[in-house]
């Protein structure tokens, strides 16, 4: 049995969580459109007859502007420090830049064997594709896979590599388990993610979701109270939406998918409410769940 875990690393937006869902084969981790989606790290497990690999979705790598950019910063290089390997994702839209730089220095300075994915072909251009792959081959990583997280192409080929890497070893995880979060952690991120597509610029930076309570009804209704919180009163209207339709929308959509997962009907009860920058106040962000390196 081979066995281990896999860092997945890169800078914002590039998919990481994506291609976690899809090796996974099921919704581990949120992902939207917005940058900095990921804010922990998620652990996702994939098991086969003689191997399972244990990925570790991490948030995207960038230059920290606040208290909690620098917390998820240091969160990927304890994450770096504990695995066997690591997945390093570009982005095959868009130029290898600075931000994918930074990433590959990190990886070079702790000595990393990276296995780099360049992905989002599906999108991308072949010409595109290929400069991609050959400036990608330049880092000093054993191996350059082109993927689509989205449509799971090149995935299979990634994962046979990861896997022939692995040490020997006991499966961490029993059979069957997918993730490692605590339900409450999954319900909270099941609700951002449906509000993070509709908001812009900042607004989604801004917002956290924090599950209060949840319980289940004699009939068996899972009733489910949760706070979205925001970080100044007039954040609070937009999340709100016109006539409240924006809230009403994201919670029907949250409580659909919910309802789809536990096969059970589901009250979900939104509440707005104000913590002012708790993006950069420490003992907030230790109170909503960010710990401190
Ligand atoms: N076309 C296409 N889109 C993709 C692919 N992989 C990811 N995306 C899209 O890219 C966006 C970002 O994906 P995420 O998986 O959230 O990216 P991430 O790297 O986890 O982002 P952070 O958590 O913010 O660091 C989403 O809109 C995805 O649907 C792909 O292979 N093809
Ligand atoms: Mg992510």
């Amino acid at each position: 049995m081979r066995s281990g875990f896999a860092a997945v690393v890169g800078r914002p937006n590039v998919g990481k969580s994506t291609l976690v869902n899809q090796m996974v084969g099921s919704k581990v981790a949120i992902t939207s459109t917005r940058p900095q989606t990921t804010r922990n790290v998620i652990r996702g497990v994939v098991s086969g007859p003689d191997y399972q690999v244990v990925l570790v979705d991490t948030p995207g790598l960038h230059k920290p502007r606040t208290e909690l950019g620098a917390r998820l910063n240091s969160l990927v290089s304890r994450t770096l420090a504990e695995s066997d390997s690591v997945v390093f994702v570009i982005d095959a839209t868009a130029p290898i830049g600075p931000g994918d730089r930074l990433v590959a220095e990190r990886l070079v300075e702790s000595n990393a064997r990276a296995l780099v994915a360049v992905n989002k072909v599906d999108r991308a251009a072949r010409t595109q594709v290929v400069e991609q792959l050959l400036e990608a081959a330049e880092w000093p990583f054993p191996h350059v896979f082109p993927i689509s997280a989205a449509t799971g192409e090149g995935v299979g080929a990634l994962l046979e590599e990861l896997v022939a890497d692995l040490p020997e070893g006991p499966a961490f995880y029993p059979e069957g388990t997918m993730t490692d979060q605590p339900e409450t952690v999954v319900v909270a991120e099941i609700v951002r993610e449906k509000f993070l597509d509709r908001l812009r610029e900042e607004l989604p930076h801004s917002l956290v979701v924090r599950v209060t309570d949840m319980s289940t009804s004699e009939g068996g209704r899972i009733i489910v109270e949760a706070d979205v919180v925001v970080e100044r009163d007039s954040q609070m209207g937009i999340v709100i939406g016109k006539g409240g339709r924006l809230l009403k929308t994201a919670g029907t959509e949250a409580r659909s998918e919910l309802e789809a997962i536990w096969g059970a009907p589901v009250t979900l009860d939104l509440r707005v409410v104000v913590e002012r920058d708790w993006q950069r106040r420490p003992q907030l962000l230790d109170r909503l769940g960010f710990d401190a390196s």
